[in-house]
């Protein structure tokens, strides 16, 4: 795909010198400092890692490229007839900070749609796989198989300048964005629908193939709600842990099938990614519990029951947001507007209405507000995907957009090895006693 690559290069370039410039006259000034709490704490707040498509604002939430989800929704092309953006526009954000007009998201329709085919080693591999394996897992294996197609590794065993790795590494990317909605799809059909399976249409967007190859329902509103979903789960800064995981693997020069590979196998952990599974299995169980769509009061006590039994309250909190994640806004709007009657986003509402307060006089979250997961499952099920072990897939399909990005990136700059620092508890002590009495 000349023009993306073309303009890819001519950000690149740029780029490249600003930050040589910023670290050779700024490299010594001092952007963070770090407590003995955020050392055993999972390094909360440490600002030791530069990550360029997205910014996350405790209060505001994620900024992709500068700009809101509300703002994306309108400045981003849409497919005819469609209302939510193209993911493969905010893909085009991503990469070049720009924002796409609808030919540049056709071309990258086009490009991803000659890289799709999935190869037959792929599917005999997949099909061997035990049928009761779960779809993360599965996921993170059919990626890890493709990377025999990698340019990068190939490249980089014949003798790459370092100034090229941007270049298979974007091949790469484009090879795996493209087959990530059939291998989804492919596994989804396996697991639950007789391994029966729905060719791609070339006529359709990324997003519209996802659903397509899906086959649960031809409903339109569907279509656009995977379009949103793609483009709202892609990216959230560099510090969580699908994204820090792709960006430490690469950074060893692993390509991007190793990359995204271990991301997904980040993303599939109940704090992280697999939350969305896990609000819709707590609130199945709530219903069947509760007889349906609760009081108040039942529920109420129902969410007591959950903290005092030790456990977390899915979907709600977060490590930096300290606010209602404005991913949850986004699908709460769709729900609004094309299912106000369901059962189930009834209840999703009801927890909104009481959950915050709980967790606030439970006194330990630091953030009782819900986070993105909290509201994704309600959708996917009304529109026929019930089976929630799924979720997590198409939020690592989203993810990937976001991750691998960066990745293009961080080869294009340079970026090195990433090797923090660790030190023992003795260290620590030793750190306390040398320290001048308070
Ligand atoms: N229910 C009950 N307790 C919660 C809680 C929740 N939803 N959220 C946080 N807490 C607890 C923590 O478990 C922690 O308890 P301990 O002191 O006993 O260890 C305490 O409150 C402080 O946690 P925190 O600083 O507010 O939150 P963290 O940064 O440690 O963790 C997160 C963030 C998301 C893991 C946590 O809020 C959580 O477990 N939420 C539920 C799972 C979830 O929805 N995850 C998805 C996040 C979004 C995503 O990545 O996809």
């Amino acid at each position: 795909m000349a023009n993306l690559k073309e303009k890819f290069v001519s950000k690149m370039v740029p780029m490249r010198e600003r930050v040589q410039k910023i670290r050779k006259e700024h490299g010594e000034q001092k952007i963070s400092d770090v407590t003995i709490d955020q050392a055993y704490g999972g390094a909360r707040s440490v600002k030791c890692m530069v990550w360029e498509t997205s910014a996350l604002d405790p209060i505001e939430g994620i900024r992709f490229r500068g700009y809101t989800i509300p703002e994306l929704q309108q400045k981003l092309p849409k497919a005819p007839g469609g209302e939510e953006p193209l993911p493969e526009g905010i893909f085009y954000l991503l990469l070049t900070g720009d924002l796409p007009t609808y030919e540049d998201a056709r071309e990258i329709t086009e490009e991803w749609r000659r890289r799709s085919e999935l190869p037959k080693y792929l599917i005999d591999v997949m099909k061997a796989v035990p049928a009761d394996t779960h779809p993360m897992t599965q996921f993170a294996l059919a990626i890890l198989q493709l990377q025999k197609e990698s340019h990068f590794a190939d490249r980089y065993r014949k003798g790459m300048n370092k100034l090229e790795y941007w270049d298979p590494m974007y091949e790469d990317v484009m090879d795996i964005l493209a087959k990530l909605p059939a291998v989804a799809a492919y596994i989804f059909r396996k697991s639950y629908k007789g391994d029966k399976h729905i060719p791609a249409d070339p006529k359709l967007d990324w997003g519209g193939n996802m659903a397509k190859m899906l086959g649960v329902t031809d409903d339109p509103a569907f279509v656009d709600l995977m379009r949103l979903y793609l483009v709202i789960h892609c990216d959230h800064e560099g510090g969580n842990v699908s994204a820090h995981t792709s960006h430490l693997v690469g950074s060893a020069l692993s390509d991007a099938y190793y990359s995204l590979s271990a991301a997904m196998d980040g993303l599939a952990g109940p704090l992280h990614g697999l939350a969305n599974q896990e609000v819709l299995r707590w609130i199945m169980d709530l219903m069947k519990d509760l007889g349906g769509v609760p009081s108040k009061e039942h529920l109420k006590k129902y969410i007591w029951d959950t903290l005092n039994a030790g456990k977390v309250v899915p979907g709600y909190g977060h490590a930096v947001l300290r606010k209602t994640d404005p991913r949850y806004v986004a699908q709460r709007e769709f729900a609004l507007k094309h299912l106000p009657n369901d059962d189930i986003f009834k209840v999703v509402s009801s927890v909104y209405e009481v959950a915050p307060d709980i967790l606030t006089e439970h006194g330990k979250t630091k953030n009782p507000w819900p986070n993105v997961d909290a509201h994704s499952g309600c959708l996917l099920y009304h529109y026929g995907i019930t089976e929630y072990d799924f979720y997590t897939v198409f939020f690592g399909v989203s993810r990937a957009i976001g991750v691998l990005s960066q990745l293009i990136w961080s080869r294009a700059l340079g970026l090195p090895l990433e090797r923090p620092k660790s030190v023992t508890t003795e260290w620590i002590e030793n750190q306390i006693k040398a320290a001048p009495a308070k």
